[in-house]
């Protein structure tokens, strides 16, 4: 008998590896179990629930693929199975190997396969390749004894950690061969090095099965399958000495349930209401998942600051753009099969700015965009930009930007907003002439406003950032045009620390009855208190939507 690889942690202290805790389990004097698991997900819930190992199971992960069990799945795909399953958990997986994928050499290279990707053992049954399953039809052809106990030997000269276990599954009571068959079997393949056999049996009872652990002398363990005899009390496999039971299929058998009475609902409700409440929730998805580990490795490896917010005021109609805005606010208008809004939240996702607020008012249903979060300023007409701002405070915290809903601009000026130093910096294009030249003679805009910026320093073309920072001194369409260092371009962003004293002041403002003011005041009346706020030069690469004309601009900007 081949001992060499037998017992071969018992005298170690470290810590088991998978297959030295499934050879424990297939050792010790209790009555152990393991569970069906067919993929990543199911081998979780097994673990979860508090079993000590997973039954890898060929029937469940075939079907589960949508093939039989006749081996129409090839051993590599299970392979690729059974590396999301052990990837998933920590317990020891003993996999279903059917007859070991062809001969003793396909068996080594399985084995050897299996080693590698922390599988603790496989089990192999005395059949012919392809297999059948053996709850089907009678007197199934058994393999050469002889062949078979060569492929266990072969199996256990290939693997690589000492404590992979190799089960050999006996199938003569399935082929209707009776005891004596399965006990001459059952000593062959011990002798060729066998962890473990399974006397598997389809009788309705135990009564194979028992008599087979009557006339066993011990020799290994001996591992059950129970699917059949399902009504035999559990104690019953305790006392006649089984050393594990495999409950072999139960979490597919339950989930095709589930699946089909769920399927069936929702095609007949034509609604997910009725569903809900049954099912699990979507969060409970993500816990499965082991978001939460992801989340502490963010916080362990990603850099320190926040993903910035964003607050997009868009609670304007913009009368200027006449039909065009009839049904929508002007952030909903299509500029090149996407609505503006659209555009101006990708370039700032571009940007790395998540967790994006917008805020609403005319025709505000029709802001509806995935993934912004949209707060309503219901009586926009009556208020302006402080107004709608002071309705997404809550969203003014940490690192924060804040933008008009009708400007279009590079992504690289989001970027330079980000790393321009400051606890509210606004962005400023220090180009503004060449959109007044570009602009110039334009009838149709007689009362274009422009919130133009007075700063520390003028902007040069050849500026670097580290020449000194420039800081606003004043904002408003009025400046006197001497005074004018650019164009606001409707950019701004917060820190912290400035998020509180930007909603301070909104707090101010409106508490005067300011709240028909617009950003340029807001910003003009921090800096007369001293608050100092920083701007980023830019040149050109912007634009906002103000009348049908720009969108022409804009489809050419695109
Ligand atoms: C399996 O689960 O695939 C098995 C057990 O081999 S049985 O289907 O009972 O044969
Ligand atoms: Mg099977």
């Amino acid at each position: 008998m081949i001992t060499s690889n037998r017992d071969a942690r018992t005298t170690h202290s470290e810590p088991l590896t998978k297959a030295g805790k499934l050879r424990q389990m297939l050792t010790s004097p209790d009555l152990e179990f393991i569970m069906e698991a067919h993929n990543g997900l199911s081998a979780k819930i097994v673990e979860e629930a508090g079993f000590k190992g997973i039954w890898a199971s060929g029937l469940s992960m075939s079907a589960a693929l949508g093939v039989r069990d006749n081996n129409e799945a090839s051993w590599t795909q299970v392979l690729e199975v059974l590396e999301f399953m052990s990837d998933a958990t920590s317990i020891p997986i003993l996999v279903d190997g059917d007859t070991g994928w062809g001969n003793f050499n396909n068996m080594r290279r399985a084995v050897t396969k299996f080693c590698q990707r922390g599988i603790a053992g496989i089990c192999i049954e005395d059949k012919l390749f392809p297999k059948t399953n053996s709850f089907i039809g009678e007197g199934q052809p058994l393999a050469d004894m002889n062949e078979f106990a060569g492929k266990i030997k072969a199996g256990k000269d290939s693997q690589t950690d000492p404590d992979f276990s190799i089960v050999a599954r006996l199938e003569a009571f399935i082929a209707g061969r009776g005891l004596n068959e399965a006990l001459d079997r059952a000593h062959a393949y011990a002798e060729a090095g066998a962890d473990a056999v399974l006397c598997h049996s389809k009788l309705a009872t135990a009564d194979e099965v028992m008599e087979f652990m009557r006339q066993w002398d011990n020799r290994v363990p001996v591992v059950i399958v129970p699917t059949k005899y399902y009504a035999t009390p559990t104690d019953d496999f305790r006392k006649a000495g089984v050393s594990l039971a495999i409950w072999a299929n139960h979490n597919l058998r339950a989930a095709i349930t589930a699946m089909r009475e769920t399927t069936a609902r929702i095609l007949r409700e034509e609604s997910l209401a009725g569903i809900e409440p049954h099912i699990t929730t979507v969060s409970e998805i993500f816990s499965l998942q082991g978001n939460d580990e992801l989340r502490q490795a963010e916080g362990r490896y990603l850099p320190a600051r926040k993903a910035p917010g964003a607050v997009i005021l868009a609670a304007s109609r913009g009368q200027a753009l006449g039909e065009l805005t009839a049904d929508r606010p002007k952030c909903m208008i299509d500029v090149r099969g996407r609505p503006l809004l659209a555009r101006l939240t990708d370039t700032l996702k571009q940007s790395g700015v998540r967790d994006i607020t917008v805020v609403r008012g005319y025709a505000k249903q029709m802001i509806n965009l995935p993934g912004i979060r949209t707060v309503d300023n219901d009586f926009y007409e009556k208020t302006g930009e402080v107004g709608s701002l002071a309705c997404a405070k809550d969203a003014i915290q940490d690192d924060c930007v804040i933008a008009y809903g009708d400007i279009l601009f590079r992504h690289h000026l989001v970027d330079k907003l980000m790393e321009t130093a400051g606890d509210i910096v606004v962005v400023v294009d220090g180009q503004w002439q060449a959109r007044s030249e570009e602009h110039q003679g334009d009838a149709a805009q007689p009362d274009w406003v422009r919130d133009f910026a007075a700063c520390s320093l003028p902007f040069a073309a050849d500026f670097m950032d580290e020449d000194a920072p420039v800081t606003l001194t004043a904002m408003g369409p009025d400046i006197a045009e001497h005074r004018i260092a650019g164009e606001w371009v409707g950019l701004a962003r917060v820190t912290e620390k400035g998020a509180e004293i930007l909603r301070a002041e909104i707090d101010a403002m409106m508490a005067e009855g300011q709240s028909k003011a617009g950003l340029p005041d807001l910003f003009s009346r921090l800096v007369a208190k001293g608050v100092e706020i920083s701007v980023a030069y830019v040149a050109g690469q912007w634009m906002d939507i103000d009348q049908a004309a720009d969108l022409n601009q804009a489809k050419l900007f695109l």
